[in-house]
């Protein structure tokens, strides 16, 4: 039974993504020696070797013949600086130089660097040239990596399930132990490592206490060695409670000194079973972790105790500044969710060891669709500080919406705190990545690159978001120019798109945030304590922010940017609402009201969702059979979720502030018919909750074992589309046929895969089925005849014909 796909390709051969940009398939590269020679052997080496006659065998259709000495004849030659007795450079750990040098009338392509890993990420380098067709035959060229700490964080749990991860199950962990086929943490090494990423923490950071239990200390060194040779370190997160829970000691205080032996023996045991383990990553007091309060002990003393432990080892202490109270008086109007961060930690600057970094997400909330850079930056001047990004688009689609990220990371990177931009105040960068077993890895082929550019901005965030997509596009899809101008084009509006149709203006993603995260949910942010408040009432909207009169947060910042967002005249438009209260008919920079910026953007961003499907309908003889017709379905998933946040977030603050559409367009469906005003047969009207969610608050369910839902059509006469708008709940796969009179012209089954906890009738499972080129007449009957599953009851909420 076909799946509700609106068209089929026809195209080049299938792919399943899981090659990701190291696919290595561009023709005809430019004259490549026959031979590579490798000087060392060490087991980094070796894959940069492999790597290269791997590149080359696909680019080039040759397989390049092996040596271990300098040949003498044209070749590529791998090996670190002191292989090379005639090269010196001063490069620092992990940079490479790709240098073309002559002898004679021999040319060799020197691949080198300090360190192995630098020579892997040259070799990487020097495939990407070719893949991108940049000449490689007189090369001078030494690269750098920004920072010096370039890690993911998995959210994984040992279970095998991972935390906001939407790419399916761990690729480390299944039923409580490590997998014992680690093939793809190989191969997400080889991604990471094509990346310059040197790190990998495989643990959720809401720990599981067994991880530092001895049982485990084998498995995780099974996981390191696979992304040992790779260059990839091995992190694990660890939970501040271990010495009690698991130590049998009757504390955790971080003072106590039996508190800090226990820390010491735990990870000088842990470095003998891993001995090149990075370090640990540390979330406390916050989010039911238990951390330093419990004793009155500070943030410094959590994290040096564990630091002192780390420091004879070479390893690093990753400490979370995601530290707030998720119960704080929603009626007080000074308490303020975004402050948490920087009163946490101002006053510990200067007091944390030297192996301790402060990980600071971009913004004071949660990896919101816009949120201020974090002000916790600017303040830290003598604590090493990380930024933490979130790869996996927790609040921004779950892998089911495109959404580039890079364009939004640049910006916060970009930020002129005062002292500096954020970029050049951290020095490390931490992508939350949670990749999965999906071939995909991150459950949307589009959605890699976001992996792939947060890797290349911690390689070197001055890149640009256009250099970033066109590179991943010419490896991950096509070389072909409609190809990368479409999707780059695609990309690099989807973040602007997503804030359009979910949260514009600063109001943060409108989604269900005690739920799912993920569909449209208004006041679910509010009157509870977990601070991610927008305040809109019938008056207005926005959460008061200032110095003056609100929560104080802007104070947080240094002179210069206090004073422009204190200011309504001065803040940008699109953190008003984040930083301002304001009413409705306030009037933005461009002269259009708050209100009616709310109703234009959602219609502009459903719209431009509309657009991509045609793009990249267009891209079908460009791009391989599988990934054109997986990336086909979800972006039409995808604008069928945009028009429902639309009309959600849209139908929500009409009503609240009751202030109509300026153009008519708010309530006014043309072409909709809702399911509750047909005729039912065995279907039954059922509530929406939250009533946005549905179109009129209301959809049909039905509880017998068919039923069906019946109109006539009553507009002009030709060939049209007929939109099905229908639930998709995770709990059945229920089954639904369209019959216009006695014929029946579509069926489809409800059995996408929709994120875990998408389990009611609301926006979450909200689809829709899209039949094009369907035969009218004035008079027609047109019948969906439902076939519920299980628990899903093949509900319906409408039916939109154009
Ligand atoms: C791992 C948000 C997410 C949580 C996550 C937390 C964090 O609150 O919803 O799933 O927990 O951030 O970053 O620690």
């Amino acid at each position: 039974m076909r799946r509700c796909v609106f068209f089929l390709a026809i195209a080049l051969h299938a792919e399943t993504g899981r090659e990701a940009w190291l696919r290595y398939s561009r023709e005809n590269p430019e004259a490549i020696p026959a031979v590579l020679a490798t000087l060392g052997d060490s087991p980094v080496i070796v894959n940069a070797r492999d790597e290269i006659l791997r590149g080359i065998r696909g680019m080039a259709g040759k397989t390049l013949r092996l040596e271990s000495a300098m040949p003498r004849e044209n070749a590529i030659v791998l090996g670190t600086l002191p292989a090379f007795p005639n090269l010196s450079a001063n490069l620092p750990d992990d940079a490479y130089w790709l240098k073309t040098v002559h002898s004679g009338n021999i040319d060799y392509t020197v691949v080198t660097a300090t360190n192995d890993r630098g020579v892997l990420y040259g070799a990487f380098a020097l495939l990407r040239k070719i893949a991108l067709g940049q000449p490689v035959t007189n090369l001078d060229e030494q690269q750098t990596p920004y920072a010096p700490i370039r890690w993911v964080n998995q959210w994984d749990r040992l279970d095998g399930t991972i935390e906001r991860g939407y790419g399916g199950r761990s690729i480390f962990w299944d039923e409580g132990r490590a997998r014992g086929d680690l093939t793809r943490v190989r191969d997400y090494g080889r991604l990471l490592a094509s990346l310059g990423i040197n790190g990998c923490a495989i643990n959720n950071v809401n720990a599981d206490k067994r991880i530092l239990s001895p049982d485990f200390f084998p498995q995780i060194a099974s996981i390191a060695a696979a992304l040992r040779p790779w260059g990839v370190k091995t992190v694990i997160s660890v939970d501040f409670g271990s010495p009690k829970t698991i130590g049998g000691l009757n504390t955790f205080d971080p003072l106590d000194p039996l508190v800090a032996a226990w820390w010491k023996t735990k990870i000088d045991e842990l470095y003998a079973a891993i001995p090149d383990l990075g370090g640990v990553v540390m979330k406390a007091d916050s989010e039911g972790q238990v951390g330093p309060s419990a004793y009155k002990r500070t943030h410094a003393d959590a994290a040096n105790v564990v630091a002192r432990a780390l420091q004879p080892h070479g390893g690093m202490i990753f400490y979370r500044g995601f530290v707030y109270d998720h119960h704080m008086d929603w009626n007080n109007p000074k308490n303020d969710r975004a402050r948490a961060a920087y009163d946490n930690f101002v006053d510990l600057d200067g007091k944390f060891d030297h192996n301790v970094v402060i990980q600071i997400k971009n913004g004071p909330i949660d990896f919101q669709v816009r949120e201020p850079a974090s002000p916790l930056f600017a303040a830290l001047q003598k604590t090493n500080q990380a930024i933490e990004l979130q790869i996996t688009q927790e609040y921004m689609g779950q892998a089911r919406h495109m959404v580039f990220l890079v364009p939004q990371w640049k910006e916060t990177l970009d930020f002129d705190m005062g002292p500096a931009p954020v970029k050049r105040l951290v020095r490390g960068f931490i992508g939350v990545a949670n990749v999965g077993l999906d071939d995909s890895w991150l459950g949307n082929h589009l959605s890699q690159a976001n992996l792939y550019g947060f890797g290349r901005l911690a390689w070197n965030p001055d890149l640009t978001s256009r250099q970033i997509i066109d590179e991943w596009t010419q490896q991950t899809f096509s070389t072909g120019r409609k190809a990368v101008d479409a999707i780059a084009q695609m990309q690099l509006t989807s973040w602007r798109t997503y804030e359009n149709y979910t949260g514009p203006l600063g109001l943060q993603t409108l989604t269900d945030i005690v739920g799912n995260h993920y569909g449209v949910a208004i006041e679910a942010s509010e009157r509870n304590g977990w601070g991610q408040w927008h305040r809109a009432d019938e008056k207005g909207v926005g959460m008061d922010r200032t110095t003056a009169t609100g929560t104080g947060y802007i104070g947080q910042y240094s002179p210069s940017v206090a004073r422009m967002f204190e200011s309504v005249a001065t803040c940008p438009d699109d953190l008003l609402l984040f930083l301002h209260h304001v009413p409705y008919t306030y009037k933005l920079h461009s002269g259009k009201t708050v209100i009616q910026y709310i109703y234009d953007s959602h219609y502009e961003g459903a719209q431009a969702v509309e657009d991509y499907v045609r793009d990249w309908k267009s891209l079908q003889s460009q791009v391989d059979e599988q990934r054109f017709a997986e990336v086909s379905h979800q972006l039409e998933y995808q604008a069928g979720q945009a028009q429902v946040w639309r009309d959600a977030v849209n139908t929500w603050f009409w009503h609240t502030s009751g202030i109509a559409d300026a153009k008519g367009r708010v309530g006014n469906y043309p072409g909709r018919i809702e399911a509750e005003s047909m005729a039912l047969d065995g279907y039954t009207i059922k509530l929406v909750t939250p009533w946005e969610g549905a179109s009129g608050g209301k959809a049909i369910e039905c509880a017998n074992e068919r039923c069906s839902a019946s109109f006539r059509y009553e507009g002009d006469p030709g060939w049209h589309t007929i939109r099905v708008q229908y639930f998709d709940q995770s709990a059945g796969v229920s089954h639904f046929k369209l019959f216009v009179g006695s014929q029946m012209v579509d069926e489809w089954s409800a059995d996408d895969r929709v994120p875990e906890r998408r389990t009611k009738v609301d926006s979450s499972s909200s689809t829709r089925c899209t039949i094009t080129g369907v035969a009218l007449r004035k008079g027609d009957e047109i019948r969906i005849e439902g076939i519920p599953d299980g628990a899903e009851h093949a509900a319906i909420d409408y039916v939109e014909i154009r």
